[in-house]
């Protein structure tokens, strides 16, 4: 704890955004944690996984954004693994809050399965495009975005879809919001994504207009707590 406070005053001086937004970020996460586990005694037994693994996706980024931070306030570098070791176990658990809101419509485990296989294919291509052969981002970029169309596909249209037009209209309404914040708020990764790897690429026009860093983890504060808030105004709703 010391050392974390005494490398956060380090990376103090006011124009690291990036330091900056790993601090609150760590703050934040920690505070919806919290949030969210209290909550779980105070809704309906049905609710209560739903929530537990709101509250598991938070503490989770929680203490990767500890680690984050850390390495960005000592190395300098944007810290890829802790970040897609972090998405790789958060991204899943949203795929199981699809599932536990619309296995009362009869969702099937298949479903849940579809949805984890797409969204860690999503996650391998863009730690290869960032890490691995950055050389070849765009590919690996592409490939990655054709999963997380796939995504898009099941919940918006596909099995999902389904299952949810034969929901609760409080399901529902979670459903559709749940829809948006993958359809507009995971958008955010891909534009952080081309912004950090556009060197040499087609998309070079956008290399460091912001830094990367700044937009994952404001993606990361928007999606992350606003998929467990809508979680838990679906917990809390009368119907
Ligand atoms: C809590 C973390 C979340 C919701 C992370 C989501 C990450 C994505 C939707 C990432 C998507 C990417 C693409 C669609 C293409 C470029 C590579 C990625 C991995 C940034």
């Amino acid at each position: 704890m010391t050392s974390f406070i005494l490398s956060a005053i380090k990376a103090m001086p006011t124009d690291d955004y990036v330091g900056f937004t790993f601090f609150v970020g760590t703050m934040a996460m920690m505070a919806a944690s919290a949030f969210f586990f209290l909550s779980i005694n105070m809704v309906e037994g049905k609710w209560k996984t739903s929530l537990l693994v709101s509250g598991l996706i938070t503490f989770i980024a929680a203490v990767h954004y500890y680690y984050m931070r850390d390495y960005w306030a000592e190395v300098g570098e944007s810290p890829t693994f802790f970040r897609y070791v972090d998405w790789t176990l958060t991204v899943p658990l949203m795929c199981v809050e699809f599932y536990l809101i619309l296995k009362a419509a009869g969702a099937k485990t298949g479903l849940l399965w579809k949805l984890i296989w797409a969204s860690v294919v999503m996650l391998v291509a863009g730690y290869i495009g960032e890490a691995v052969y950055p050389a070849q981002a765009a590919m690996w970029g592409l490939f990655s975005g054709i999963a997380y169309f796939y995504i898009v596909y099941l919940i918006m249209f596909g099995e999902a879809k389904a299952l949810a037009d034969k929901s609760s209209a409080s399901v529902q309404r979670a459903h559709g919001i749940l829809c948006k914040f993958v359809l507009i708020g995971w958008a955010i990764y891909p534009l952080g994504y081309m912004i950090g790897t556009g060197e040499g690429q087609w998309y070079s026009f956008l290399q460091g207009a912001v830094d990367m860093d700044v937009i994952y983890n404001i993606g990361d504060a928007i999606n992350k707590i606003g998929f467990g808030l809508v979680i838990y105004s679906l917990a809390v709703s009368k119907d």
